[in-house]
């Protein structure tokens, strides 16, 4: 695979496409990050873009991690002690799953975002940014009705952290991509280069396959599940036998989350899937590229109830070692 195939595949969005074609002209050494809030262990949304990062290190990026303790403490996640203790589990929850650990750069944001220079830029961006824009950027990342003015500062935080980690690409979920069309229309009026974004998909809520999977409501994948724990929640998935699910009655979108999983997680990880199947229905199956599977899925040749025992096996195996490393 390509670079450019390596950097953009199963990506929702990137900002901008010529930017991206640049970056994959000579990706050696060019620089990658995420944030996250810190939380307790890492979960299936977090997996999401730990896996985009994979793959920029395959095309040879280096990656930086933030652990973003003062974001987390804005948006009303904790005691700043509880969130420093929780951002040190992460960090080991990453190399588990898979995140190479000679190439990973581990910042927490209070290393830097605490620095009079940091402080002094973000308060040029509160002069440039009207409240209202602050506010529509963190509709998707901060929940409840009223945003605080800390909810408010946050995203010009996230805009700030591109240039002061000194990245060449932020990636994030589609629920951070306001936050980085922000980014690229105040960052210029500090002098500082609008930055260059890649957004992975949102993945339906894996009982319903409505809305968006979420650690905080319906049904999430972590690193704390048992195996049991996996094979009864994928058991009971929403999984109809198509990709495209009729809305449900009062009009809402529906996705099929087995399918997703399948797309976003498991095949980008493992070169080939097999389906066990007893002899009897016709034998395992193996694919080495999901769209054979979401054929076979469509066509009636894979039925639902075997999908999810590979899926449940697949899920297992990437969570394992995150598994054993929180018993340690
Ligand atoms: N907004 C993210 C956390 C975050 C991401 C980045 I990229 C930052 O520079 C800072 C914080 C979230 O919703 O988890």
């Amino acid at each position: 695979m390509d670079a450019h195939e390596l950097i953009t595949r199963n990506a929702a969005e990137v900002v901008t496409e010529a930017e991206i074609e640049a970056l994959a002209d000579d990706p050696e050494g060019k620089r990658a990050y995420v944030g996250y809030e810190p939380s307790g262990v890492l979960h299936i949304g977090h997996m999401l873009t730990a896996n985009k990062l994979i793959d920029l290190q395959e095309a040879g990026f280096e990656v930086t991690v933030l652990l973003a303790d003062v974001h987390a403490y804005l948006n009303d996640k904790g005691s700043f002690e509880e969130i420093r203790h929780t951002a040190e589990r992460m960090r080991d929850q990453f190399i588990a799953y898979g995140l190479d650990e000679s190439n990973t750069q581990f910042v927490l944001g209070s290393d830097f975002q605490l620095d009079d220079d940091y402080t002094l830029d973000l308060h040029a961006l509160e002069l440039e940014t009207t409240l209202s824009r602050a506010e529509r950027a963190m509709a998707e990342i901060s929940s409840g009705d009223s945003v605080k003015v800390s909810q408010a500062v946050y995203p010009l935080m996230q805009a700030l952290d591109i240039p002061y980690l000194g990245v060449d690409l932020a990636v994030g979920g589609m629920e951070q991509r306001k936050v980085h069309m922000l980014a690229r229309d105040v960052l210029p009026s500090i002098d500082r280069e609008p930055p260059t974004s890649l957004h992975t998909p949102l993945i339906a809520d894996l009982g319903t396959g409505r809305g968006k999977m979420s650690s905080s409501e319906g049904v999430t994948i972590s690193m704390e599940d048992s195996r049991e724990d996996i094979e009864s929640k994928v058991n009971d998935a929403y999984c109809p036998p198509t990709a495209d699910p009729e809305p449900t009655d009062d009009g809402a979108e529906r996705e099929n989350p087995v399918l997703q999983v399948f797309e976003y997680h498991v095949f980008p990880r493992f070169d080939a899937v097999t389906v066990e199947r007893p002899e009897e229905y016709g034998g395992n199956l193996e694919y080495d590229a999901y769209d054979d599977l979401e054929g076979d899925l469509e066509s009636g040749e894979l039925h639902p109830a075997d999908a999810k025992g590979a899926l449940a096996e697949y899920l297992d195996r990437l969570i394992a070692p995150g598994r054993q490393q929180l018993a340690e």
